[in-house]
């Protein structure tokens, strides 16, 4: 896995060009990563956070997110709410999310939910737990997969959907 780095200190934000993905990881100052996605149209980008509550600030962006394809625990990840442009994880129906290695068509439903403001910046995000097990069973996640994507519809049937990197350890 090879990723070049850059700071770009006007936008307080680096960005990562993985030498086998072509997209694009932005990471804001707060440690919160997102990625280019690829053409999806009429799809609305939002941000999420894998394993928000263990941010490995220090490592690039490719390697923050360890998972053990053994575990029998459960996966968090954060949708977060934003204003610019306007997203409020709090009206978003729940049964529309699903999550899966968009390389892979298996996609998984959360098992549980909670609301609180994860990243710190003033507004209730949704925060979501996922079955490590059923994430493997069903096809959703693999010893190659990269990056999960979280999908979802707003109350209108738009879709909306984010990106984060992991890194397989087993
Ligand atoms: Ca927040």
């Amino acid at each position: 896995m090879t990723a070049l780095t850059f700071v770009d200190a006007s936008h307080s934000l680096y960005f990562t060009i993985d030498a086998v993905d072509p997209r694009v990881t932005y990471e804001t100052a707060s440690g919160y990563s997102y990625l280019t996605q690829p053409a999806v149209p009429d799809t609305v980008p939002v941000t999420i956070a894998i394993k928000p509550d263990g941010r490995m600030i220090d490592a690039p962006p490719v390697l923050r997110n360890p998972i053990n394809l053994g575990s029998k625990g459960l996966l968090p990840v954060a949708l977060l709410s934003t204003t610019g442009p306007a997203f409020d994880a709090k009206a978003i129906a729940t049964a529309s999310l699903t999550i899966g290695d968009p390389k892979l068509t298996g996609r998984v439903h959360p098992v549980k939910f909670s609301y609180a403001d994860i990243d710190g910046d003033g507004d209730i995000d949704c925060m979501m737990q996922f079955n490590m097990q059923e994430l493997v069973a069903v096809g959703a996640l693999n010893a190659a997969t990269k990056d999960l994507m979280l999908t979802g519809q707003f109350p209108n049937g738009t879709h909306f959907a984010g990106f984060d990197h992991i890194f397989i350890v087993k």
